[in-house]
């Protein structure tokens, strides 16, 4: 189909129709069922790479990315990388990535000042009781190829975990060769290095990444987790990746820490009918070029508005390069919803609880109060989900398909553990001592009766 005769027409609900509810839900729904035979490949890769470390992932790579590297050496990358290139940008964009990373660096470093601290007080009787927060010592990033290379994922990655104080950060960023299977062409251009991606690497420099690597898939996750003679092993791994990469991370959760498995991306948009109908329409667009999966609802009170907007969207459909993959993902997930009020719209949003929420008003502080469950709330016309997915500060990595009612964007916390402080007084140990005597014979626990009823009494 080409271009000009594609359309996008998201649902049309109204939650005055008897059939809302019904419609709604089937919209809504989306289902990440594990696929049986991706389990089972990734379980397979997992334990050839824990038992043979770099020789399997070595195999893997020549496999899937037709890299031939003799040596897991031949697919480091180095600082020098790094610099050349971001040294090769022109100007315009080595001053969006800076721009874009100060502006992460600033918003984490407050919200590490108004929730990373370690803390602690005395009690009455001269007991300190606290909570030291400390950083984690190393991080793997995962950074997916092709399609969805962001560098700005990275930046929302890296710089949190270096405002925390995280030591090292591992990137791995699969790096297909010329012509591999991977990247789509005919075969036999394969080297050691790959195409590498230059915005991918100058992000890479930006953000003060420590180490990299260019492998990719199961393997690469593998490979931070447990560990090589080349690759460290690290205590957390972030990042996006395809369905190989999410069950790998799965997987190896318990041996380390993972983010989040993230669903495709969301927009809602909390319109009033105040702001240009081509500035929603393009917001929802920003959504669904990520991919046919990804979801962009609006929810207003005016019929005669998301008129309006379905006209943009038709206007502005032809003029976008990736229409194919918008028209997919509204035609497929997107809906447009006549709410018989902003407060109404505003209780449905609470029940999606979406990932990036726009309240397209001009009274957003008379509603933001209402909103309870979204990763990202972009209050008034003005700010596009686009520029809190470059620039503005906040982190892009938002929770997804509803788990924003109980998980919040990645931040310097992910990157941060506590651990509680307790130093008993003398003063203290004979109010702890009788309670702790009382609560251990009830559990049975004779010695740690002891361990308390010996400290009662003379110094
Ligand atoms: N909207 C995406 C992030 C992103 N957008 C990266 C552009 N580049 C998920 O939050
Ligand atoms: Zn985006």
């Amino acid at each position: 189909m080409t271009s000009s005769t594609l359309k996008a027409s998201p649902l049309r609900l109204s939650t005055a129709s008897a059939s809302f509810e019904a419609d709604f839900k089937a919209r809504l729904h989306w289902s990440a069922d594990a696929d049986a035979a991706i389990e089972q490949r990734v379980a397979d890769i997992l334990t050839d790479v824990q038992q043979r470390g770099d020789a399997a992932v070595l195999d893997y790579t020549r496999r899937f990315d037709g890299l031939q590297a003799a040596s897991m050496t031949a697919l480091e990358l180095s600082q020098a990388d790094f610099k050349e290139a971001f040294d090769s940008l022109p100007a315009v964009q080595r001053e969006a990535l800076q721009n874009a990373a100060a502006r992460i660096r600033s918003y984490h470093e407050a919200q590490k000042k108004a929730s990373g601290e370690s803390w602690s007080y005395r009690d009455a009787d001269g007991t300190l009781l606290g909570q030291k927060v400390t950083p984690l010592d190393r991080v793997g990033i995962y950074v997916p190829g092709g399609k969805a290379a962001y560098p700005s994922s990275l930046l929302m990655n890296a710089i949190p975990a270096h405002v925390a104080g995280v030591g090292e950060i591992i990137m791995v960023v699969p790096t297909p060769a010329k012509g591999s299977v991977a990247t789509g062409g005919a075969g036999g251009d394969a080297s050691a290095q790959g195409e590498r991606n230059v915005l991918v690497l100058a992000a890479a420099y930006v953000a003060g990444v420590t180490r990299a690597f260019t492998i990719g898939g199961a393997q690469a996750v593998a490979a931070l987790a447990y560990g090589t003679a080349t690759v460290p092993a690290v205590d957390k791994i972030t990042g996006p990746g395809n369905a190989y990469v999410a069950a790998a991370k799965r997987r190896v959760f318990g041996t380390v820490g993972i983010d989040m498995i993230a669903g495709p991306s969301e927009i809602l948009v909390l319109a009033d009918g105040s702001t240009r109908p081509d500035w929603i329409a393009m917001d929802l667009f920003s959504q669904a070029e990520h991919d046919e999966l990804a979801q962009s609802i609006l929810l207003c009170p005016d019929a005669d508005y998301i008129e309006r907007v379905q006209q943009e969207i038709d206007r502005l459909l032809p003029t976008m390069p990736r229409a194919e993959i918008i028209a997919a993902s509204l035609n497929g997930r997107g809906a447009l919803i006549h709410t018989r009020s902003m407060e109404e719209a505003c209780a449905i949003s609470n029940r999606i609880a979406p990932e990036h929420l726009e309240v397209s008003s001009s009274e957003p502080h008379r509603w933001e109060p209402l909103l309870k469950h979204a990763g990202a709330i972009f209050l008034g016309a003005y700010t596009s989900e686009s520029l809190g997915d470059y620039c503005a500060g906040p982190n892009h990595v938002l929770p997804t398909s509803s788990t924003a009612r109980f998980s919040s964007p990645l931040g310097v916390y992910d990157f941060q553990k506590r651990s509680s402080l307790i130093e008993v007084s003398h003063a203290g140990a004979q109010v702890l001592g009788p309670i702790a005597v009382t609560l251990a014979e009830g559990e049975g626990l004779q010695a740690h009766a002891e361990a308390a009823r010996m400290r009662l009494g003379g110094v």
